[in-house]
């Protein structure tokens, strides 16, 4: 089931777009199920309509006569992904938020664990993405927690130096470790600007769930991280500020070379229920596209993507994946017409 996304997959080595699948979930705090994602959007996929008259004005009707290929998921990524939720669940019942760190011998093991599971997928995942680009393909990650995209942001970064991260959350994802997790899904963007200086430039959209100190890291940044708070979204839309003209200035914040790190909490609540940690607020998906159409119409190029955070609902309801999947068939296309119009 998983080789077929959309219904029309092809091998791996004729596509032009190699879709990676990480069932990982290893730091998830509150919610869990988002290792399911991967199997969930493939299975949602089939019902979405191949034909997008949004990509169609911008070159590509339907995105996957470029050739689509989801690659089959890794056991030994399924079977360690398993390993690392098992004892991270240990750890994160074992946490004390008023004294934190403070764990036995038998926890800190896990810990321990934990964090060199996550930077096996790190390795992983670098060496998988590089030797796809390497072959010229553009690669898409299927997530998995947001701890899962680090080794896909690392090799794209080595590709194209320079390039900026243009990052979907409700969360800044700034935070220096989360319960001891190094690799916790609330650091990952922490862990971008930190160990890899050649992305220039982080833009967060949507951002509405953090702490003083991740406020605080952005104004240090010197302009390197920029968030365009949900607040003020919403603050700048109430007082009359076209929609258009803030997806424009989203845009021209980020350099030429754009990776999308898209975690499907940035949507409100109401487009991904299941997901591990909803806030209220949050943009639209008409608005997700728009941020995404005004990169690719300002000449940027796309030239990799995450999806991360989808998680179908317990009972099998299917409504979180089924966004996620014409979220990743927008992503997948906006990169592709990126391709074909890239000027900046
Ligand atoms: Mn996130």
């Amino acid at each position: 089931m998983l080789e077929s996304i959309y219904g029309v997959g092809v091998a791996p080595d004729e596509a032009r777009v190699v879709l990676i699948p990480v069932p990982w979930e290893a730091t998830t705090s509150y919610g869990r199920g988002t290792g399911n994602g991967p199997a969930a959007i493939a299975a949602a996929s089939a019902q979405v309509d191949l034909f997008d008259l949004e990509l169609a004005g911008l070159g590509v009707p339907e995105p996957y006569r470029s050739g689509l290929a989801l690659l089959p998921i890794d056991e030994a990524v399924a079977a360690k992904g398993v390993e690392a939720a098992t004892r991270a669940l240990r750890v994160i019942e074992a946490y004390d938020e008023a004294r934190p760190g403070n764990y036995d011998a038998a926890m800190l093991a896990e810990l321990s664990r934990v964090n060199e599971l996550s930077a096996w997928l790190d390795g992983w995942l670098e060496r998988e993405v590089a030797g796809w680009l390497a072959k010229g393909k553009l690669v898409g990650i299927v997530g998995g927690d947001h701890s899962v995209p680090f080794g896909s942001l690392q090799a794209h970064a080595k590709k194209y130096p320079g390039m900026g991260v243009l990052h979907f959350d409700a969360h800044a994802d700034l935070r220096v470790a989360y319960q001891g997790f190094v690799g916790s899904h609330a650091s990952i963007m922490h862990r971008v600007m930190s160990e890899l200086p050649a992305v220039a430039k982080l833009v967060s959209v949507g951002v509405r769930d953090f702490c003083q100190a991740e406020y605080r890291a952005v104004a240090a940044s010197n302009g390197r991280i920029e968030i365009f708070w949900d607040l003020s979204l919403v603050r700048l839309q109430h007082s009359g500020t076209p929609f258009a003209e803030l997806a424009s200035r989203i845009a021209a914040a980020l350099p030429r070379d754009v990776y999308v790190s898209f975690d499907i909490d940035g949507l409100e609540p109401t487009l991904c229920p299941h997901t591990g940690t909803p806030v209220p607020g949050g943009l639209t998906f008409a608005q997700a596209t728009a941020i995404l159409a005004a990169v690719v119409g300002s000449g940027r190029r796309i030239v990799g993507f995450d999806l991360v955070e989808v998680a179908p609902g317990p009972d099998g309801d299917e409504w979180d994946a089924n966004v996620g999947a014409r979220l990743l068939h927008k992503m997948i296309g906006y990169a592709l017409a990126s391709q074909l119009s890239a000027r900046v």
